[in-house]
């Protein structure tokens, strides 16, 4: 199918993950489709202008080729705003009815791109058509995963340079972020959460064979560290504090780029919600998710049907490295076994994480390998389009 344009429909829900998985798939839908125009309607910009310092309060603007309009401006400017040959509906989200009417007669694809999932089933519905009443317009979903038959997971060109970039270029990045903190010989680790009790984190870290240094970011990270760290005996230096062998930075809240880069200089990281945990895992380097929670504890299917794509995407591991991803891949499932987020204690023990970190990261590393060959769901997509 020869592509003119894009529209991206994008519903901010709440933190930054929504507007992080649309902003990451705009910038290399533009790389790949460089003469199409390519817009994006938010129904806000708060959360946008926090990962992207470049994002004015305005209705209407254009950064790096993006067009990026709010829902008022659609609505107030509907008649001249027009359609796309292509609409992406992010996560569902609601799309103006006056633009699906429109587009049911000059767009091509609607394209419904769903929510990441590990689970099995979703395999069946990739694709899949949804029936609309319209002769020229076809509905699809779109279902991101963890195998060759799902959607697969974003992985933009922008990410992988800093990726590279960063295995060469610890201290150089370290020092631009953290001027004048010491990292030397320490196990740095980047911590971004919801609210969360860190008791058992810290009570392993506290004596550990090496010192480590974790990087804290984000409000919601932040309240949880300090919520535990008061009632501990600390050193604090303003926005450092030492807690045993353990130095700790509430860190400012970066851009999604200079987060990428952080990210990938560092030894391990702590993610959340779908973008960042995305971003752990592609790094190669043992990652922590605390996953977005969901109502009757739904989100432990999710997190079980992750551990099982984990697992069979790797088997080809000795006994030894088998028994340590089991313990990892439980971990997982304890860190998350959660109704709410609460600073209460959780039942997930550390100490075999550090023991075993090695091995962890061989594991990783070749986890990631796997989605990096397989499923890479922006060429999924680009030859989806091309064949359409
Ligand atoms: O912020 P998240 O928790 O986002 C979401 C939303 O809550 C969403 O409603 C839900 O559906 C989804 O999770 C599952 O976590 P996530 O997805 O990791 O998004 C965070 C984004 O913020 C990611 O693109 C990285 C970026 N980021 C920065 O730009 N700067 C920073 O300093 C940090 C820590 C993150």
């Amino acid at each position: 199918m020869k592509v003119n344009s894009i529209d991206i429909f994008c519903e901010i829900i709440d933190n930054f993950g929504d507007i992080g998985v649309v902003y990451r798939v705009s910038k290399e839908l533009k790389k790949i489709f460089q003469n199409v125009r390519i817009r994006i309607v938010l129904n806000r910009l708060d959360e946008f202008k926090a990962i992207n310092k470049r994002v004015k309060d305005v209705d209407y603007q254009e950064i790096d080729g993006l067009i990026y309009v709010t829902e008022k401006y659609l609505e107030e400017n509907i008649d001249s705003f027009g359609t796309a040959d292509i609409f992406i509906e992010a996560f569902g989200c609601n799309v103006f009815e006056e633009y699906i009417k429109k587009a049911k007669e000059s767009s091509k694809l609607w394209i419904n791109l769903e929510y990441l999932s590990g689970e099995k089933w979703i395999e069946d519905f990739h694709l899949q058509e949804s029936l609309i009443d319209s002769k020229t317009l076809k509905k699809i979903f779109y279902m991101p995963g963890f195998s060759e038959k799902s959607g697969g997971v974003i992985i933009d060109s922008g990410f992988l340079e800093r990726k590279e970039y960063g295995a060469e270029n610890r201290e150089k990045v370290l020092e631009k972020y953290f001027p004048n903190c010491d990292f030397n010989n320490k196990l740095v680790g980047t911590i971004f959460s919801y609210e969360r009790n860190f008791e058992n984190l810290l009570e392993v870290l506290k004596d550990y064979d090496k010192e480590t240094f974790l990087i804290l970011m984000g409000e919601k990270t932040h309240k949880s560290f300090s919520e535990i760290l008061q009632k501990k005996l600390t050193e604090n230096f303003g926005k450092i504090v030492k807690y045993g062998k353990i130095t700790m930075m509430y860190a400012d809240f970066l851009s999604q780029e200079e987060y990428e880069e952080v990210i990938s200089v560092v030894d391990f990281n702590f993610t959340r919600g779908e973008d960042s945990f995305v971003r752990g895992i592609l790094l190669g380097k043992p990652f922590m998710w605390h996953i977005y929670l969901q109502e009757e504890k739904a989100h432990m299917d999710k997190i079980r049907a992750f551990t099982e794509r984990f697992k069979e995407s790797v088997e080809d591991i000795s006994d030894e490295d088998k028994k340590v991803l089991d313990y990892y891949l439980n971990l997982l499932e304890e860190y998350n076994d959660r109704d709410t987020n609460s600073f209460e204690k959780g039942k997930e023990d550390f100490k075999e994480f550090f023991e075993n970190f090695d091995r962890i990261d061989f594991i990783c590393k070749k986890y990631s390998k796997f989605l990096l060959e397989k499923c890479n769901l922006v060429k999924k997509l680009y030859k989806y389009i091309q064949e359409y």
